[in-house]
């Protein structure tokens, strides 16, 4: 399917900027591995414009600017950023398709999810004028106070590649709601585990022309760029700001590298607030930068969810809802339950049903119809799946499906949804997260040992259970160590409902209004109301 992808430049105080350095870097669809655009890669240098860009959004006409604008003001943009994004559902879904991998049928529900989000904190925005001047009660009738809620100020939002529209949009939302203005720094996928050389440099070698005319650039630099895809659609969404006329500064696009842009977005002394989704070890980096300010940082980190069925369930609902939450979006979400902790008495039954669902999921290119797994996102996570595997065959573990890239696709990052018995607690695949369509299992015999081993984890973002025995639900929900308890399913998301995890999950919660007040700040105000001297 032909699709056109847009060639942006960095959009900074409501305009399209190249990036100071001019650099771009291509962009590679996932199922052909084939460059179909490039993109703006922003430094410090264009990191200082959009901060400064922010910082004057919110101190423009003396008191009217956006952050003491009424909530409902706020909320106007919001609401016409989702409808402008509605009108565009079908294009937005396919650059987000071919620029990730994902289904196209999935895509679309992303983006119907994006529309929902911006509506969702438009009612916030609206209420937040309401809220104002809540009373605090006080034992001395001497004194009255009460609390402003106000925005933080200008904040850095680093998003990752798996939803890169919707990722963007929980953090964009709510900080445009409360009334901060934003530089969003969308994800490139940075590669640690360069592709074989032999792929790179044949590849290289078809598209050595296409390569030099578009970027002008070196053989050996075109290498190191190999190894890197950016996420195009977030600078879509700037062209719907724009086109809906946003204040100029209220929400700056940085497309770029982790290091060369998210870094001193991070350690910027004018952003006053850091909210991230990504791996727990940049997370770490960037608190860290933070700390070095006392700046306060969300962080939505990686995961290793387990997900527990007893033995009273519905064994093909079970297995869907376990395949469902696993393999959808190819286990490339954070919350994924990858760890299946299945009773004993079915467990030999249970998995013959979970091959079955597995064999019956269409593998292709994200466009064709009935897709429901798509390749991972680029070669170096592609590289990283299948190590993941190797990693646990010699540790000794047994590979009792897929494990290998399917027979009928012969380009493009695709890898066959993967069951693995025999795995011990002390394993890799039972510890770290994997990030790919890599299901590990473990058996037991009663609800403490189910317990025990689901919270045998350093993570602590979602967890599910199974069972139709609801009082032992709402037991296991209690004890289960995870910001996000299912209950009979598994990745159902509501913008309603808080988001985060626990431990080395991250802190902080997206979503709801506790999404809303990530990006507040509570003011107490008290005043001496007797007519007594003190
Ligand atoms: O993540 P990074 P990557 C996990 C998943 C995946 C692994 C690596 O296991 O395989 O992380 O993915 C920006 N200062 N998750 O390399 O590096 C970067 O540009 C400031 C789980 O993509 O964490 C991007 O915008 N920013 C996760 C963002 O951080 C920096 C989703 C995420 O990239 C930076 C994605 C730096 N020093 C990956 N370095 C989830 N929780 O959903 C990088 N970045």
């Amino acid at each position: 399917m032909a699709v056109q992808v847009p060639s942006r430049q960095l959009f900074i105080d409501g305009e399209w900027r190249e990036p100071i350095l001019k650099k771009r870097l291509p962009i590679i669809n996932p199922a052909t591995e084939e460059i179909i655009g490039n993109i703006p890669a922003a430094t410090a240098e264009d990191v200082e414009l959009a901060v400064a860009a922010a910082r004057r959004a919110l101190s423009r006409n003396k008191g009217k600017d956006w952050a003491t604008a009424p909530g409902a003001v706020r909320a106007k943009y919001l609401r016409a950023i989702a409808a402008k994004v509605t009108e565009r559902k079908t294009e937005l879904a396919k650059l987000e398709a071919i620029d990730c991998g994902k289904p196209l049928d999935e895509a679309v529900w992303d983006i119907e999810d994006v529309a929902g989000c911006f509506e969702y904190y438009a009612d916030l925005a609206e209420g937040l004028d309401a809220k104002q001047k809540a009373p605090v009660s006080l034992p001395m009738e001497t004194f009255k106070s009460y609390v402003l809620k106000e925005p933080i100020g200008v904040v850095g939002l680093i998003t990752p590649w798996n939803y890169p529209l919707l990722m963007a949009t929980w953090k964009v939302a709510p900080s445009l709601a409360a009334g901060c203005a934003a530089i969003l720094k969308p994800s490139e996928l940075a590669s640690m585990y360069i592709l074989n050389l032999v792929a790179v440099i044949c590849l290289l070698y078809e598209n050595l022309r296409a390569f030099v005319y578009i970027f002008h650039l070196e053989p050996t630099m075109l290498l190191i760029m190999y190894a890197f895809l950016l996420s195009s659609t977030c600078l879509e969404l700037a062209e719907v700001c724009r086109e809906v006329g946003l204040p100029p500064g209220v929400l700056n696009i940085l497309t770029g590298l982790g290091p060369e842009a998210g870094a001193p977005l991070a350690s910027h002394p004018d952003v006053d607030k850091i909210a991230f989704t990504g791996s727990s070890a940049t997370g770490s980096k960037i608190m860290a930068a933070a700390a070095q300010m006392v700046k306060p940082v969300s962080l939505e980190l990686g995961g290793k969810s387990p997900i527990i069925v007893f033995e009273d369930v519905d064994l093909d609902k079970a297995a869907e809802w376990t395949a469902f939450g696993c393999f959808w979006t190819n286990g490339q979400i954070c919350s994924a339950t990858s760890r299946l902790i299945v009773h004993e008495n079915i467990a030999r039954e249970f998995l013959d049903r979970l091959v079955k669902w597995t064999k019956n999921i269409k593998i292709s290119d994200p466009f064709e119809e009935g897709c429901r797994l798509g390749p991972v996102v680029s070669g170096g996570q592609y590289e990283k799946v299948l190590k993941f595997i190797s990693t646990a065959k010699s540790e000794g573990a047994t590979i009792l499906s897929g494990g290998v890239r399917p027979e009928h696709l012969k380009k493009g990052f695709f890898v066959e949804p993967t069951i693995i018995t025999d795995v011990t607690t002390s394993m890799q695949i039972w510890r770290e997260e994997v990030f790919g369509p890599v299901l590990c299992v473990k058996t037991f015999s009663t609800e403490e040992e189910a317990l025990e081993l689901a919270n045998d984890t350093h993570y602590g973002l979602g967890a599910a259970v199974i069972s139709n025995d609801l009082e032992r639900c709402d037991r296991v929900s209690k004890n289960l160590q995870a910001g996000i308890v299912w209950v009979n399913c598994s990745q159902p998301c509501f913008c309603q409902a808080p988001w985060g995890g626990n431990k080395r999950s991250g802190f902080g919660r997206e979503l709801g209004e506790w999404g809303l007040d990530n990006y507040l700040s509570v003011k107490q105000v008290t005043q001496y109301v007797s007519d007594e001297p003190w």
